[in-house]
């Protein structure tokens, strides 16, 4: 039996992936629960060091994320985009006057030396967020997306191509030099590690870049305790960002089976739609249990539920 508090370790992306370590957050004490947050969306944009799936998470735990946009901060200003364009300034890629603070205040903080680990700790500290929340590393990673249009870096296909252009793969870059964040390590070979959730995220290019981090994928089948995902694809369609469309066009079915499959090996458990659940037995063929469930969070009751069935579901 643990000795101390049971802990969860939840993987995140962007949208998708906030919703439910929302839902965490609000069964689970800080103590409990550590969010592990993609990084190889991050850019340097405008001088800027920008971390979007850190920071969604992080307005999201706040209570201070756009749900309108899904990303950014609520009641937003738009002046200082406004003035840059007048500039003739990038302005694709759109910074709120309130979250720019954000951009200004990692950015300086990394000039000083502190470690994207410390400050991604000080920032959620400045805006109330108790609970664990840290990125895969402290070193950069970064997505290219290889596309019919050639490669393009992460943000240039997700928000200036509006993810229009074929895509063909992806590599992560910097993956020789980043170390997986050593508390995340720390945590996969915790006694008190009661499972690991995979968040609703887009698994090729959000959840992939941090299972792809050196020593990772061996930690977590070495960890004793379950890991279970929640699948992003409900009814062959993703809730947000373009994970459905990605799979087609990698000749992928887009359909929740498939993301079993992509994860199949690592996985204990994978949680399904209601619309889906004629999947539920081929996915059990692939050697995982499958809980089909409401999958869907609109609401906050909708976060907090489904974070609770996880629980049960892995102790069984
Ligand atoms: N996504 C967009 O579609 N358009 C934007 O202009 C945009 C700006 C932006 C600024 C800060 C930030 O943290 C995220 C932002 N995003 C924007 C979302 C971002 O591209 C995605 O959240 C992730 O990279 C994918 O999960």
């Amino acid at each position: 039996m643990a000795a101390g508090p049971d802990k969860i370790l939840a993987i995140s992306g962007g949208v998708g992936g906030a919703k439910l370590a929302l839902g965490l957050s609000r069964i689970l004490a800080p103590e409990q629960l550590l969010i592990c947050a993609n990084t190889a969306d991050d850019f340097t944009h405008l001088g800027l060091r920008i971390c979007p799936d850190l920071d969604t998470v992080m307005y999201t735990l706040a209570g201070l994320n756009n749900t309108r946009l899904g990303w950014g901060l609520a009641g937003e200003s738009w002046q200082f985009m406004e003035s840059l364009g007048a500039l003739g300034g990038a302005d694709w890629f759109r910074l709120g006057d309130k979250d720019l603070a954000t951009h200004v205040m990692r950015t300086h903080m990394l000039s000083q030396g502190r470690s994207l680990t410390e400050l991604t700790r000080q920032l959620c500290r400045e805006l109330g967020v108790e609970h664990g929340l840290l990125p895969m590393s402290n070193e950069p990673v970064a997505t290219v997306v290889e596309t019919d249009e050639g490669d393009l870096p992460f943000q240039d296909y997700f928000v200036r191509r509006q993810c229009e252009p074929a895509v063909r793969g992806y590599r992560f870059e910097g993956l020789e030099e980043a170390e997986p964040q050593a508390e995340l390590m720390a945590l996969l070979r915790d006694p008190d590690l009661e499972a690991i959730i995979i968040c609703p995220s887009n698994p090729f290019v959000s959840v992939a870049p941090v299972l792809a981090l050196q020593g990772l994928r061996e930690a977590l089948l070495a960890c004793p305790a379950p890991v279970i995902a929640v699948s992003p694809i409900v009814g062959g369609r993703a809730l947000k960002g373009p994970a459905a469309k990605m799979m087609r066009e990698m000749q992928l079915p887009a359909t929740a089976l498939e993301v079993g499959r992509y994860y199949a090996g690592l996985l204990d458990g994978f949680v399904i739609d209601e619309c889906d659940r004629d999947q539920a037995s081929l996915i059990e063929g692939l050697g995982m249990k499958c809980l089909v469930t409401g999958t869907v969070m609109h609401t906050l009751e909708d976060k907090t539920r489904l974070a609770r069935e996880l629980l049960t579901f892995v102790r069984i």
